[in-house]
């Protein structure tokens, strides 16, 4: 982790765009959405709306291999008809890239704003939730028939949760900050469970699962929604699609998805997991999945569920402890806080283990797995 540039400033921002191949002249360009690492904003140019992004160069090391899986999964999705599945579409430079640089050496892109579109707040019924469930696993289905091979890793170690946990105790141990009561029960809540940190690296160097194509980053705010909310249409911040565990994928879907105050709530003390949303996005995610999946698969998704919350929390914890270089934050203390939500989404769902065990099951329909 290393310190991310410093905010592009406008006329920057105005020159870059310029620089892509748009018939209209240029009109308002606005800071876009809630994300962590990139810059986002939306631009506006002959009643048309683009996303124009700069890539955190201080998270992905290189870039260009985010552009490399683009066009390689745009390729194979293209291929196969009717997906049911929307990614936004890459708008040209003037000399045919897709992608430039700036003077400072960052990569800018500019996509297509997906018209008629909305992220959701937090899902409000079942439906909604067997969408998001049924989009993740549209995705899964469709990149299944990609091989691996094809997609260059965009973000190393970007999931490898024993690295996280073993650079935490490192930063830790250097730490002045224990005299806090928050950050001493962070270390014990971490300390307890460092046992939870390689179960699925276990199982991949095991040859109990298969690497395949993953999303990276499925939580619900990039999950794009029809704008009456009825229908998922597409999955966007594609930054981080690479070789990966399905299980990062599930897991992190629900631990966004299910903690309905969201990641950024005041009151750790108010954080749930909740497993009525977890059955419906099991359920979507079933529908789409469960021909391709294996029971070893399924038999790991109680631990993606943990896993997941207790990663990011370590990786929020262990950011406060660096100085906050990687997640953007609004105000001090803010990554401890966010550590806490993850941990308190933990310790939910371990007490809700029994039932959302028997979800899996009912969901994936085990019995069935175990006699074919
Ligand atoms: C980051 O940049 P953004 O907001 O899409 C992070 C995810 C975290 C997420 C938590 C590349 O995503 O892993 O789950 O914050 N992305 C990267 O909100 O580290
Ligand atoms: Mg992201």
């Amino acid at each position: 982790m290393c310190q991310p540039p410093a905010t592009s400033d406008p006329a920057n921002r105005r020159d870059i765009a310029a620089r892509f191949a748009i018939a209209h002249p240029l009109g308002a360009i606005a800071p876009l959405g809630r994300g962590l690492i990139n810059d986002t904003f939306s631009l506006d140019a002959g009643g048309q709306r683009y996303v124009l992004q700069r890539i955190n160069g201080a998270v992905f090391p290189a870039p260009e291999r985010i552009m490399s899986n683009l066009r390689v999964l745009g390729a194979h999705l293209a291929d196969l008809a009717d997906t049911g599945l929307r990614l936004p579409s890459l708008i040209a430079t003037r000399e045919g890239g897709d992608s430039l640089r700036d003077a400072d050496g960052s990569l800018w892109r500019l996509m297509e704003f997906i018209p008629d579109a909305v992220t959701l707040a937090r899902i409000e019924n079942d439906a909604q939730a067997r969408e998001v469930g049924a989009v993740l696993g549209r995705f899964h289905r469709l990149v299944a028939s990609l091989p691996i091979e094809r997609l260059a890793l965009s973000l190393p170690g970007f999931h490898a949760t024993p690295e996280y946990l073993k650079r935490f105790l490192a930063v830790a141990e250097q730490s002045p900050g224990q005299g806090n009561k928050n950050m001493r029960d962070c270390l014990d809540f971490v300390l307890s469970r460092q046992g939870l940190a390689d179960v699925l690296e276990a199982a991949l160097k095991a040859g109990t699962i298969p690497r395949r194509v993953t999303h990276g980053d499925p939580k619900l705010d990039n999950i794009l929604f029809a704008r009456d909310g009825s229908h998922a249409l597409a999955l966007i911040d594609l930054d981080t699609v690479q070789p990966g565990l399905i299980q990062h994928d599930l897991g992190d879907c629900l631990r966004s998805c299910c903690n309905r105050v969201g990641e950024g709530t005041q009151d750790a003390a108010g954080v749930r997991f909740d497993a009525t949303l977890c059955a419906g996005i099991l359920a979507g995610y079933a529908s789409e999945t469960r021909d391709f999946l294996a029971q070893a698969d399924i038999d790991l998704f109680y631990d993606a569920i943990r896993l997941m919350p207790f990663e990011l929390g370590l990786r929020f914890l262990t950011d406060h402890l660096e100085g906050n270089r990687y997640f953007r934050i609004d105000e001090p203390g803010q990554n401890l806080r966010k550590a806490r939500i993850q941990f308190a989404l933990v310790a939910d769902i371990e007490r809700q283990e029994e039932t959302l065990r028997a979800l899996i099951a009912t969901c994936f329909d085990s019995g069935l797995y175990e006699s074919a």
